[in-house]
């Protein structure tokens, strides 16, 4: 029995019985599952282990043509669906994925989250060539972390089209104290509407205008406040200026708001939400209409559970819910944050009869109270051990909209100085966002630790806002932070973090 066996599991607004959840979670991995807190490897095995349990997928990445619920729009995806096919292991596991490049351009596959053998890491230049047009790459990597990941190019602004989707990752000690499963993946949508992604890069950069001379001269210190784009100004705390792209869609598993996803279950039942934002420029506030969301993990990991009206999901973000469902029809809605255009995603759950909310409609707990993942704690079992840093690193992060470029310590990527570590340090990542925006920073390869403990690998860092962040470096390799802002990143906000001996 494989992975292959849990793909029955459907994306599009269809959930997953209860047994199919907990009660087959196929053969236990051979061998301890490594815990996040407890010893480790130093590096996740690039080779299978004897009687390890293989997980094989062949994803094939496409020119095609997609209907969002109405519109038709030409683009890239994984196989013919956007969100691409879930991959789903257990914690453990060995996968095996073959990617079959037919797109006309060079592409990779970054396993976001995913504490991996740096070789399966899908950084072009970096980690591996990138796979041109016509050939394929096979990705081979242990999962060694049970949680909500997923997977999308490393290159260019790919991410932006349809190339993305869901990577679970079962823990065989889950309670699973849940009656049916849903996997929501949130988009901002631009790609075959007149534009691509690449042509609205190519627009910021002419909007914003020549770069001063003197090179990276105008990054750092105030260099991101003369950003004055979509949202600004008027836009709620705790998170300023959001965005740089105007989007006319809004996607949750690949509908727009007037043909949503549905999601049917039966009154009483309990699901469990797994919420990843693949989206490139959008963050999300996502509220379940009549309901209270119990938040369980953060970025795969466990956390203190807390029960919230609404959360924010910044780009590269994931979050688990719990909810014990009421009966009627309800609208989950994902409001992109500081955006005024384009609506709003909207997915429906039904679990009795009942008019289905209209693509506008405005659940009263996204005006309640609002998780954000510093409120929240990590479960004690993932909590990093106590211990004083032994290194220690610091991250400016810098730019500005006009001209359009963004850095990270003075410079954008390949010509700032990567930082380094050696293996078996504690670093602390001292973090400062100089920029009047919002950054998902997203670091690859491991989980940091929030001031509080919690564990993650992608955090949302406000305008002015300086964060902490302590590491252990045990998975050698060469590695990425950057903000997942894709837009941002593919104009300079990216640094590496190499392991020196
Ligand atoms: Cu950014």
């Amino acid at each position: 029995m494989t992975g292959m066996s849990r793909r029955t599991l459907l994306l599009g607004g269809l959930g997953l019985g209860a047994a199919a959840l907990t009660g087959c979670t196929s053969a236990p991995a051979a061998g301890p599952v490594p815990s996040a807190s407890g010893p480790m490897p130093t590096l996740p095995p690039a080779t299978p282990r004897p009687g390890q349990r293989i997980v094989e997928q062949v994803l094939t990445a496409k020119p095609v043509t997609l209907d969002l619920g109405g519109p038709t729009v030409p683009t890239w995806a994984y196989g013919d669906t956007a969100p691409g096919p879930l991959v789903r292991a257990t914690a453990g596991d060995f996968l095996r994925i073959r990617l079959d490049n037919q797109l006309p351009a060079d592409t990779t596959i970054h396993w976001h989250g995913i504490r991996l053998h740096n070789k399966a890491d899908g950084v072009p230049g970096m980690t591996q060539d990138p796979v041109p047009a016509g050939g394929s790459f096979t990705y081979e990597f242990t999962a060694p972390d049970p949680g909500t990941y997923f997977f999308h190019p490393h290159v260019g602004v790919q991410l932006d089209r349809g190339l993305y989707a869901p990577l679970i990752v079962d823990d065989p000690n889950e309670p699973g104290a849940y009656d049916a499963e849903w996997v929501v993946v949130l988009d901002d949508w631009v790609d075959g509407t007149g534009r691509t992604p690449d042509d609205v890069l190519a627009k910021l950069i002419a909007d914003g205008g020549p770069a001063p001379s003197g090179g990276m001269g105008g990054m750092g210190g105030m260099g991101g406040m003369d950003h004055g784009g979509h949202g600004g100004g008027n836009a709620p705390q705790p998170w300023g200026d959001a965005g740089d792209v105007t989007y006319p869609y809004f996607l949750i598993n690949g509908r727009v708001p007037t043909a949503p996803a549905t999601f049917e279950a039966k009154p009483g039942q309990r699901v469990r939400i797994r919420l990843i934002n693949a989206a490139s420029d959008t963050i999300f506030t996502v509220a379940l209409g009549g309901h209270r969301l119990t938040v369980t993990h953060s970025d795969g990991f466990p956390v203190e559970p807390q029960e919230v009206d609404a959360l924010y999901l910044g780009m590269g973000e994931r979050y688990d819910a719990l909810v014990t469902l009421d009966d009627g029809v309800f609208p989950l809605v994902a409001r992109p944050f500081g955006k005024t255009e384009g609506g709003q995603g909207l997915a429906l759950v039904r679990t009795g009869s009942g008019q289905a909310p209209g693509p506008d409609v405005s659940p009263a707990e996204l005006a309640g109270r609002i998780l954000l993942a510093t409120d929240l704690r990590p479960h004690e079992s993932v909590r990093l051990p106590s211990r004083s840093p032994d290194a220690t690193a610091h991250m400016s992060l810098e730019g500005s909209m006009s001209p359009y470029r963004w850095g990270i310590n003075g410079a954008p990527f390949g010509q700032n100085q990567p930082l380094t570590v050696r293996e078996g340090q504690r670093l602390r990542l001292n973090v400062m966002n100089m920029t009047m925006m919002t950054h998902p920073l997203h670091l690859h390869g491991h989980t940091f630790a929030l001031p509080s403990g919690l564990r993650k690998d992608t955090v949302l860092l406000a305008p002015m806002q300086s964060m902490a962040l302590e590491l252990d470096a045990d998975n050698v390799g060469d590695w990425m932070v950057h903000c997942h802002n894709i837009y941002h990143a593919e104009a300079g906000m990216m640094i590496g973090l190499l392991y020196r001996g």
